[in-house]
Parts: structure tokens; C-alpha cells; sequence
């Protein structure tokens, strides 16, 4: 008798099973929270976010490389936030707070504190 490790139906259906898996894998993209600000793909998201007066909010670098949260009016600055670091800060005055990343010219950002 001559044995197959898989015949040619299983080895498609296995295969579907894996393209199945990876593309659902792709699709649950990590996304950001309340008061929660991703550096990806060298851009803030959300670029802007509202926010409660008192509210910490927190920036997390999900990027292969580092960044910088620094306010343009000088409030806050974060220094360099090496890839998977994060950075926190609480808005204890109302206003709109714009920001960039020192290294990036194009990263931008808005923190609107209400
Ligand atoms: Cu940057």
C-alpha cells in the first residue's frame, strides 16, 4: 500500500486554514485607547485626541525606531522614546495643546483638554 504523508485535498484544505489564520491574525491590529496616543508608522494616532481636564495621556511607541513628544509651547517634552518605550502626562489646565516629535519634522499632534 502507498502511504501519503497528505494527499493533494488535505494539503489544500490545510493550506486554506493557514491563509484563513494569517489573514484573520492581520486584521486584529493593537489599537489605541481612552486617552491613548500610538506613535506608528511615524504618525500620532489619533493625531488629535480629547481629553478630560486631569487626564494622563499616554503615548506609546509602537515603531521600530524612536520618537519624541515635545509641545510645541513648551508644557511638556518627553525626550527620546526608544521603540516599545511610552511616555505619560496629565493635563491639569484646559486648552489645546499642540505637539511634534523632534526627529520627525512631518509628526504632528493635538491634545485638546476640556
Ligand atoms: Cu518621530
Amino acid at each position: 500500500m502507498k502511504t501519503k504523508l497528505f494527499s493533494l485535498k488535505e494539503l489544500g484544505v490545510v493550506t486554506l486554514i493557514f491563509v484563513f489564520a494569517f489573514a484573520v491574525h492581520g486584521c486584529k491590529k493593537d489599537s489605541p485607547g481612552a486617552n491613548q496616543v500610538f506613535m506608528q508608522n511615524t504618525a500620532f494616532n489619533p493625531s488629535t485626541i480629547t481629553v478630560s481636564k486631569n487626564a494622563t495621556v499616554t503615548w506609546s511607541n509602537k515603531d521600530g525606531m524612536a520618537h519624541t513628544v515635545t509641545s510645541d509651547a513648551g508644557a511638556f517634552s518627553s525626550g527620546n522614546i526608544a521603540a516599545g518605550g511610552s511616555f505619560s502626562f496629565q493635563f491639569t489646565t484646559t486648552g489645546t495643546y499642540q505637539y511634534h516629535c523632534t526627529i520627525h519634522s512631518g509628526m504632528t499632534g493635538t491634545v485638546i483638554v476640556q
